[in-house]
């Protein structure tokens, strides 16, 4: 089976960060690596705390799992600060995974910041260089590429401005877009790729960038091209959305293990 490594915070609500990676890469068919950079105190409507843990801590995570594992692909998520950062982009440097998604988390859904804005810089130099996609939505994209985003054709701007920061691709996700909301916008050297895509009108939508980042990860560990590989994870993502749980009185999660319920069980 192969092994994908995600590196990312704590979610004690479980429907994004870390939780909402290890259940997207274990439904998708790989066997999910954790590294914690934080743990926050959370449920569907708002984090209350987040405490990041030291930079010795996660090099030790890092050095441990790559001592006996080799893991097809990492993705990142919540690095919280620009400490996190730089420990982070020295354990990917000393390690180098053959596929790497950054997922460029900023702020919760309910507004509470997961990286501290000083730390975007070291973001944008030091961690955009190493990922095969990075993948913002609309406002992370819109603070990465220092423009307005309104339109499509904003959003493809936006790629490929993020592009000349050095990563091989960018997925601008259109979930927040008012024109055709839920178009994906891939961009790479050689042009751009539009992904259509189903918006569902649900309260239900907590982790769902996590999700996505952590299926993509896992389809190109599991050996697919960039292209295939984001096609098959939205649809993954979209059906987890359909199915998403109505728990908590905030935003619930979705349902990682939607094709498990009803008659297929
Ligand atoms: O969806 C972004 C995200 C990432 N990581 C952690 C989170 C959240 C959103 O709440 O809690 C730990």
């Amino acid at each position: 089976m192969e092994t994908v490594l995600t590196v990312a915070g704590s979610d004690s609500g479980a429907g994004a960060g870390i939780q909402a990676d290890l259940k997207a890469i274990t439904a998708n068919g790989a066997y999910a690596l954790t590294i914690l950079t934080s743990v926050t105190a959370q449920n569907t409507r708002e984090v209350r705390a987040a405490y990041p843990l030291s930079p010795d801590l996660i090099e030790a995570q890092f050095d441990t799992i790559f001592d006996d594992f080799a893991p097809a692909a990492a993705k990142t998520g919540m690095l919280a600060d620009e400490v996190r950062v730089e420990a982070v982009v020295r354990c990917l440097e000393k390690h180098r995974p053959p596929n790497l998604v950054v997922d460029p988390v900023m702020m919760s859904k309910s507004g509470y910041p997961l990286l501290e804005p000083a730390a975007v810089e070291a973001v944008r130099k030091r961690l955009l260089p190493l990922a095969t996609v990075v993948t913002p939505n609309v406002h992370e994209a819109a603070h990465l590429a220092g423009m307005e985003i309104r339109s499509l054709e904003d959003a493809r701007e936006s790629g490929k401005r993020i592009l000349d920061m050095g990563p091989k691709a960018v997925l601008v996700k259109g979930g927040h877009l008012e024109e055709r909301p839920a178009t994906d916008t891939l961009v790479v050297e050689d042009g751009e790729v539009e992904f259509p895509g189903e918006y569902i009108q649900t309260r239900n939508t907590h982790g769902t960038g996590c999700t996505y980042s952590a299926a993509i990860a896992t389809f190109l560990a599991l050996g697919r091209e960039l292209p295939q590989a984001v096609a098959e994870a939205k649809t993954y993502v979209t059906e987890a959305i359909r199915h998403g749980l109505p728990l908590g009185s905030g935003a619930g999660p979705t349902d990682h293990f939607y094709f498990l319920r009803g008659d297929a069980r």
